[in-house]
């Protein structure tokens, strides 16, 4: 593959939004073409099964819910990663995989190891890098508390799902520090923008 994939990571509120922008406008700066996508979605097939995932209305077992991350995941690596990594363009991706090790793992405690199976059989690809938006699950869901419409299936979850999500996304990135860059996110934007900026400089003159 010529290019590369970085993901974006963290929990709700966490500023995933302005830091996909950020980097988007650092890397087209830099004359490289990037795709831009979102999970659970970021395809027409995967877009249905995010409408399916997150509506209120449904009761989806564990388990369900896994798969159907993966489904839209196995799509959106064959439909659009793959083929834009091939032709030399980057993709900066709202969550991969370890959201699923994060919220289905850590939040609904299912097996790592049949996650991490998923992993390697559905998705088939890791990403280079990994920014993970860390921040206060109070503070993350204060900035969010104010928005327009109902909360959606996942975010009706209780304050501890939230915090074993928190501490799953920082197991892995203790277990995998040559992918994630840890990022506090409980900062102003500003500083979070600038550290997210200066950890990319410093990834892209070590890849060159
Ligand atoms: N999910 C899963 O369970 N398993 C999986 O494998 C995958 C996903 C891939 C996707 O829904 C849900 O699916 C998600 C995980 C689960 N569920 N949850 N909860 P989504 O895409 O709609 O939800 P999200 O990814 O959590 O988005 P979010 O809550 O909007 O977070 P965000 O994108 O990081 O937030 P934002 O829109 O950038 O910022 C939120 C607000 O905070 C906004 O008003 C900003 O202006 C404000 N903000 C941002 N940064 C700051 C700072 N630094 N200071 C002050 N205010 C700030």
């Amino acid at each position: 593959m010529k290019g590369r994939l970085i993901s974006i990571e963290g929990g709700e509120g966490a500023g995933k939004s302005s830091v996909m922008g950020a980097l988007r406008a650092e890397l087209e700066r830099r004359g490289i073409e990037v795709v831009q996508a979102r999970e659970p979605g970021g395809t027409e097939a995967g877009e249905a099964i995010r409408a399916l995932l997150l509506d209120p209305s449904r009761a989806l077992s564990a388990e369900t819910e896994l798969l159907l991350m993966f489904a839209s995941r196995a799509q959106l690596v064959r439909e659009l990663i793959v083929p834009a990594l091939a032709r030399g363009a980057w993709v900066i991706c709202d969550r991969f995989s370890d959201a699923s090790f994060a919220y289905q793992g850590g939040g609904r405690g299912l097996d790592g190891g049949t996650i991490a199976e998923l992993e390697r059989w559905a998705a088939g690809i890791k990403p280079d890098l990994t920014f993970l938006l860390d921040v206060d699950v109070r503070q993350g869901h204060a900035r969010i508390a104010g928005r327009d419409g109902e909360r959606d299936r996942i975010e009706r979850e209780r304050e501890d799902f939230f915090e074993r999500v928190r501490a799953t996304y920082l197991q892995r990135a203790a277990q995998e520090p040559q992918r994630f860059r840890i990022i506090d996110a409980g900062q102003p934007s500003d500083a979070v923008l600038g550290d997210v900026l200066a950890r990319l400089d410093a990834v892209l003159a070590a890849w060159a």
